[in-house]
């Protein structure tokens, strides 16, 4: 079957209404300080969605104070997590009950297909939510045997006003990954949405209010990185950053929180991920899995069969609409990912690795790009090392474990990793020996809300989701009491 691209901008569907397009500070919906806009845009047809209020540092300060203000004074902090937990599983039903709207407008503001979004993105967002909502009356200290005559213990407190930088990748699920521990620990935050996507982080806002959590501890400010993300990232009185990104830009982030006022920072950044695929493979359900992998290792016996399967299924791939429910892969989210990732597809074939499917755009309008892929692909390439973030996936051969295992670790990232084979002595060992934040075996991109994620290396530091996620909200207190009357 031909690779159907039809990136033609025709439009299959009636597009959501656009009810928020402006900043959310303090419990309101509320216009820049500066009065500015700027267009969010739809890649699926490169033209404007809405004009979006565009927030710049004067408004990230009216969204710390209101924070901030929330934290010391309001109820959110000092709530019992039960009654926490309560009024996040209402945000949850709410959201529940707007799945559709929320996943139309990830479509088309990001390019996310409708489909999956219903069926696969916003229900695990829901997940997160409740599984944090459950978790926000479980956090509690140690009590602690000192020595001679004190007793002592710990109380987990909420860290104050956290600050949430997200892209464009997931809008809902870093939305919900980000705030819900947050929440959950009883912190105040300002996120900032990325701005490619900030239209479903502005629903999101709305349904929070409804469902009661106070004015004051969700704000959202849409705005651009060097200037909203870049405040915040520097603000006196936010106490913790947590970023998803670029690596670039998380060392930008820590330098800000290093020269201001030592906020701490967590930096979910970039990866190179690795799929190794041993010879005992299944090579149909190698095929399946590899879909989403970008360097994909697979052993010399089985690799001439695997190319071929996968240029096949990457000609059957279906590219285009993403409303259209028979669509496997929408556009790229905007102008400049697109002509990136083009970009990185003109690098392969300079360095000399071969094209094996795909490389060239589909159809004339959107930001639709073909599955690509390339083989005879060296560990020192550029498109072996660097984030693409795109359709673009590189091929390579290996013939021992010690050999895959080296090849697997020979990036500056370590965010996941994938084995494919049915020799557990084998998926063991590389198990222990690849230097990554998660391991898929047969699997890949399997997530769950009670499973940590996070990188290696210069993927980053501190993890999501999990209980891990939660401690990176909480500061510590220990307390020391003695146990008989005062030696003082
Ligand atoms: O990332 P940025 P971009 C990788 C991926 C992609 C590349 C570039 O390889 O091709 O990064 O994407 C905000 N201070 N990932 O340019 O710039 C920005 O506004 C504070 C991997 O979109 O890191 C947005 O909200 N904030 C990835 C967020 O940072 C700043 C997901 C991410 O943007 C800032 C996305 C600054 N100085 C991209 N500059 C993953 N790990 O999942 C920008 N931002």
């Amino acid at each position: 079957m031909e690779n159907r691209c039809n990136g033609d901008g025709k439009e299959s569907f009636k597009p959501p209404e656009i009810k928020f397009t402006k900043l959310f500070v303090n419990g309101q919906f509320v216009d820049s300080v500066s009065g500015k806009t700027f267009e969010t845009v739809n890649p699926a047809t490169g033209e404007v969605i809405a004009k979006v209020a565009e927030g710049v540092e004067a408004d990230i300060d009216l969204a710390v104070k209101a924070a901030r203000e929330a934290f010391d004074h309001g109820r959110w902090p000092r709530m019992s997590g039960f009654e926490r937990g309560r009024i996040m599983s209402k945000f949850a039903d709410l959201i529940e009950q707007n799945i559709e709207e929320l996943a139309a407008l990830d479509s088309v503001d990001a390019g996310k297909l409708l489909a999956s979004g219903k069926t696969v993105d916003i229900p695990h967002c829901l997940h997160i939510l409740r599984y944090y909502a459950g978790a926000a009356d479980k956090i509690h200290g140690e009590t602690l045997k000192l020595a001679g005559e004190y007793q002592g213990y710990t109380l987990l407190e909420p860290i104050g006003v956290v600050g949430h930088i997200i892209p464009w990748n997931y809008p809902s699920t870093m939305f919900l990954m980000k705030s819900s521990p947050a929440l959950a620990a009883g912190c105040t935050m300002v996120i900032k949405p990325a701005e490619q996507t900030p239209l479903s982080a502005l629903f999101y806002a709305h349904l929070a209010k409804q469902a009661g959590i106070p004015d004051g501890v969700i704000n959202v400010v849409n705005g651009f990185g060097p200037t909203a993300g870049a405040a915040l990232c520097s603000h006196m009185n936010v106490d913790a950053i947590s970023f998803t990104g670029s690596t670039e830009t998380g060392r930008l982030v820590m330098e800000a929180a290093a020269k201001s006022n030592l906020k701490t920072v967590s930096l979910e950044l970039g990866g190179k991920s690795p799929l190794i695929i041993f010879d005992d493979a299944d090579v149909d359900m190698a095929g399946e899995i590899c879909v989403a992998g970008s360097r994909v290792y697979v052993q010399e016996g089985i690799y001439d069969e695997f190319v071929r399967k996968a240029a096949e299924s990457a000609k059957s791939w279906v590219v285009g609409d993403p409303f259209d429910p028979n669509v496997q892969q929408g556009p790229q989210v905007d102008k400049t990912q697109f002509e990136r990732v083009l970009s990185y597809i003109e690098l392969g074939k300079t360095e000399g690795a071969t094209l094996l499917t795909g490389g060239t755009r589909c159809g004339d309008k959107g930001y639709y790009i073909e599955p690509t892929i390339f083989t005879d692909v060296k560990e020192e390439m550029r498109i072996a090392q660097e984030e693409i973030f795109g359709p673009v996936m590189s091929l390579m051969k290996f013939k021992t474990i010690e050999e895959a295992i080296e090849k697997a670790n020979a990036t500056r990232y370590g965010l996941a990793a994938g084995i494919v084979t049915k020799d557990l002595n084998t998926a063991n060992r590389v198990t222990r020996s690849v230097r990554a934040g998660t391991i898929w075996i047969n699997c890949y991109f399997a997530f769950d809300p009670g499973c940590p994620f996070g990188g290696y290396k210069m993927s980053g530091f501190g993890r999501d989701l999990g209980m891990h996620a939660i401690n990176k909200y909480l500061q510590v207190k220990s307390v020391v009491t003695p146990l008989h009357s005062s030696p003082w």
